[in-house]
């Protein structure tokens, strides 16, 4: 009668572990789809992290697919290995590639719009850091899309005399271009 019972209990127990839905927690990889449009590691997925680390406002769409050394912190790290890739290639990622990292990673602003010396401040040395790049032979930082301080996609004159009106004439702010330049 005890065997019964037991035998009883063991078929009910496991009726319920196969009909029971199967739970698991939700993995995610840094991968390089930052824009989660299934393509990994594309222009379009490199110009959303820097969009998304810099202080433009711009939420990235799958933050943990930028997260390619899978540190858990979408930072300037992770935009110098998408920037290598974008220069020279697969050699650049992590080894085991796409790593597991967290769904919900911090993101750390990491570039300032119209910083064109990169020393997250934006002053007269900016604008004196743009004249030297253009006409003194000065090398510009790699990448200098933040130079871009009127937002127009490319970088010239135009970006000193922004900067200049925004700093002295109450113009407005730098503006963050959706473009990518280098
Ligand atoms: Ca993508
Ligand atoms: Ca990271
Ligand atoms: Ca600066
Ligand atoms: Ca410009």
């Amino acid at each position: 009668m005890k065997f019964k019972s037991i035998s009883k209990i063991l078929a009910v127990l496991t009726v319920f572990l196969i009909s029971a839905p199967f739970v698991s927690a939700q993995e995610c990889y840094g991968d390089g789809d930052v824009n989660n449009d299934g393509i990994s590691l594309s222009v379009a997925d490199m110009v959303a992290l820097a969009r998304g680390i810099t202080n433009c406002g711009y939420t990235i769409p799958a933050p943990w697919g930028a997260d390619l050394d899978g540190n858990c912190i979408i930072d300037s790290a992770d935009f110098a290995i998408y920037y290598c890739f974008y220069k020279t290639g697969i050699s650049c990622l992590p080894p085991g590639f796409p790593l597991l990292t967290c769904c919900d990673p911090q993101i750390d602003i990491a570039f300032i719009w119209g910083d064109a010396n990169g020393n997250h401040t934006i002053n007269i040395l900016d604008v004196t850091a743009i004249l030297s790049y253009l006409y003194r032979s000065v090398p510009r930082p790699d990448p200098d899309f933040t130079g871009d301080a009127n937002g127009d996609g490319s970088f010239g004159i135009l970006d000193a005399t922004y900067l200049i009106a925004y700093l002295f004439k109450s113009g407005p702010a730098p503006q963050c271009s959706s473009q990518f330049f280098d």
